[in-house]
């Protein structure tokens, strides 16, 4: 909890936050007269009926309302009922969030095909054993040929992920058999997302498809389409050009900025930006014109999910998740704030301007009213990491703004990608999921949790994150985390191996013994294909059912906010997982809709959505359905086998 006791006329700063540097910065906000995204959604009332997403502006004949109170009561112009006009919100969200999250894959194959033509020279390939695994997971021949000839054919094969017309994604074949035989039962599929995003939004105008059914089984495609389409091809690609994290060290909050060096903050999305400005912060010339300018030297920290890729591949510090973005800019400290794509709030501008501080875009896609813009091109990309650098000098040397940062700093380990966990749990010589399956099994971990997804201004931020994880772990659940998530608990100091100490006893024990901490963080929003990749292997592995909706496993969004979030639930619920979100929930209670996605999906072989904003009934749900699953795997008796040590693999091997 914070420690900080404030009440100013707009918001209780104790209400809003429980991160102790998001409210200091808030307080010293108030003092300078700067408003940030808490004080507008405390002023800004949800509009009850959208919230219901009982409203319709797909024609002019409207805009329709319905009444939430009595969904059935009425109907638009056109004669549209609620499931539908609920089921085309939905639809569209899911589209939209798909559409963000294949334009990044796509953005990294374009890169990885101009690196392996040999078009673009900044970049390499760093992973070549992740090249030849993932080529070989998708059918790809690897033996005998060179690495740009495996590379070839991998950026040829994947390219259908997004253009493909007819068929099958060429990640489907990743999906475990009974998991992918229900979803040909139901045609759901995905061909190509451009194909699956383009439909969607044809079906979903006014006058084509009216029936709930029917949409949410394109919903699904759609959603598929990403997770096991644009974000896999995203998180895979990077880490064969980039490298695959395993666990380091990184230190997280907004103490990691310095007050005698020049702060660089890098805000968005897609790594190939950052990794730029990596090279750019280490070159000895910039470096020198920073010591000229009087600083002791460059400081790069990232925030959000730009943040949480490089924070789980490289080490580098991170100050804060979604709603720390504007708070990061009242210290005064940071020299330039620098931009790409997504979950970047257009009131940076104005918090910025205040500060002095540089905001600047660098994605063509992405311009912001106020902010310099400084285009980010792959084929020259140290031009615009090297001015933004000199940019941030520039503003270091002539800082005027009182500089306050918060002296709060938390260091956990994070960059557990699937490969790790692999190698972690089955060591070097007998990589594997046997013993994460077996200490399932025997009980020791109850189950394995997905806790992911943004903060959101609407709820106190982190606060439901933290209380939800630490009830899992209690109950002797194994936490996977991304995203804005995963820094939230970074700062509650979780992801350190010595918070074995909250879990129940028998996930203590596995931590204990591995040596790794109960809350694992895989990366930022992108790589949540990371935990549908592990719950693949899981199903692999054997002994825990033949799809995914069999495992003991459950996901959740406490603090979701953005269009990209309902993307990633549905395709978490498509590929069989019981996903529980927070905040609020876009549908109407009681509705024919609502009684789809919440049991009917599941009865169809997938898994559904659940719904709570308070975090120990969030946590009750999700070790509920883990309970389900283990009597239905017939696993809920405690069972006397041991956890594989170290003298048990010596015997096995
Ligand atoms: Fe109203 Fe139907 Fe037009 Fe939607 S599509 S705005 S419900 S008339
Ligand atoms: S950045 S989508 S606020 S996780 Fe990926 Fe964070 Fe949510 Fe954006």
């Amino acid at each position: 909890m914070s420690k900080i006791k404030d009440t100013t006329d707009g918001i209780s700063i104790q209400d809003v936050t429980i991160c102790d540097a998001t409210a200091q910065m808030l307080k010293k906000a108030k003092r300078d007269g700067v408003e940030t995204a808490f004080d507008r959604a405390a002023s800004m009332k949800a509009c009850p009926i959208g919230a219901d997403s009982a409203c319709c502006k797909h024609c002019s004949m409207g805009p329709c309302r319905l009444n939430s109170k009595d969904p059935y009561g009425k109907v638009g112009v056109c004669g549209a009922d609620i499931d539908t006009i609920m089921s085309r919100n939905f639809a569209r969200m899911v589209a939209c969030g798909t559409a963000c999250h294949t334009d990044h894959g796509m953005a990294i194959l374009k890169l990885f095909k101009e690196v392996v033509n040999g078009n673009i020279k900044e970049y390499s390939i760093k992973d070549t054993i992740k090249l030849e695994s993932v080529a070989r997971s998708i059918g790809i021949e690897v033996e005998g040929k060179s690495v740009k000839e495996i590379a070839t054919e991998l950026y040829q094969e994947l390219e259908k992920t997004f253009t493909q017309l007819e068929g099958e994604i060429p990640f489907a074949k990743r999906v475990p058999q009974k998991t992918l035989e229900t979803w040909r039962k139901l045609g759901i599929v995905p061909r190509g997302a451009m194909l699956e995003v383009l439909e969607t939004m044809n079906r979903t105008h006014m006058g084509v498809d009216q029936q709930y059914e029917n949409l949410t089984r394109q919903i699904s495609r759609t959603a598929l389409a990403d997770g096991w389409g644009g974000s896999m091809v995203g998180t895979e690609l990077s880490d064969i050009l980039f490298g695959t994290p395993s666990p380091v060290a990184v230190e997280v909050n907004m103490g990691v900025l310095k007050e005698n060096k020049v702060n660089i903050i890098v805000h968005g999305h897609e790594p190939n930006l950052f990794e730029s400005m990596v090279v750019s912060a280490n070159s000895p010339v910039l470096i020198q014109a920073a010591k000229d300018a009087g600083a002791d030297g460059i400081n790069l920290v990232g925030m959000c999910c730009s943040g949480a890729e490089m924070m789980v591949r490289h080490g580098i510090p991170h100050a804060g998740n979604f709603m720390s973005t504007e708070a990061v800019l009242i210290t005064g400290a940071v020299d330039a704030m620098v931009v790409d794509i997504q979950c970047i709030k257009q009131g940076l501008v104005k918090v910025a301007d205040c500060y002095g501080t540089g905001l600047y875009t660098t994605n063509r896609q992405c311009r912001i009213e106020g902010a310099t813009h400084i285009e980010f091109n792959e084929h020259d990309p140290l031009a615009a990491t090297d001015e933004l650098i000199i940019k941030a000098i520039t503003r270091f040397k002539n800082r005027t703004a009182v500089v306050e940062i918060p002296k709060i700093v938390n260091t956990g380990v994070h960059g557990f990608s699937h490969e790790y966990i692999n190698y972690m749990l089955g060591g070097t010589f007998r990589g594997g999921y046997t013993p994460l399956n077996a200490n399932i099994i025997n009980g020791r971990i109850r189950g394995v949790a997905g806790v992911v997804g943004c903060t959101n201004p609407r709820v106190k931020q982190d606060w439901v994150h933290v209380e939800l994880v630490k009830e899992l772990i209690k109950n002797d659940i194994l936490v996977l985390q991304t995203g804005c998530s995963q820094i939230a608990l970074a700062k509650a100091g979780l992801t350190s191996p010595e918070a074995a100490v909250l879990a129940g006893p028998g996930l203590r024990e596995v931590c204990e013994t591995v040596g790794m901490p109960p809350v694992l963080g895989l990366g930022a929003c992108i790589d949540n294909s990371r935990i549908l990749v592990a719950a693949a292997a899981m199903v692999h592995e054997g002994g825990l059912g033949d799809s995914i909706a069999d495992l003991p496993v459950a996901g959740a969004a406490p603090e979701w906010m953005s269009e990209k979030a309902i993307a990633i639930g549905q395709y978490f619920v498509a590929s069989g997982v019981f996903t529980v979100f927070g905040v609020t929930f876009p549908i109407v209670e009681g509705t024919k809709f609502h009684k789809l996605l919440f049991s009917g999906l599941e009865e169809q072989g997938m898994g559904k959505w659940g719904f709570t904003p308070d975090p120990y009934e969030m946590a009750r749900l999700m070790i509920d359905h883990i309970n389900k699953k283990r009597r239905a795997l017939g696993i809920d008796k405690k069972s006397e086998r041991v956890l594989v040590d170290m003298a048990d693999r010596r015997q096995i091997a």
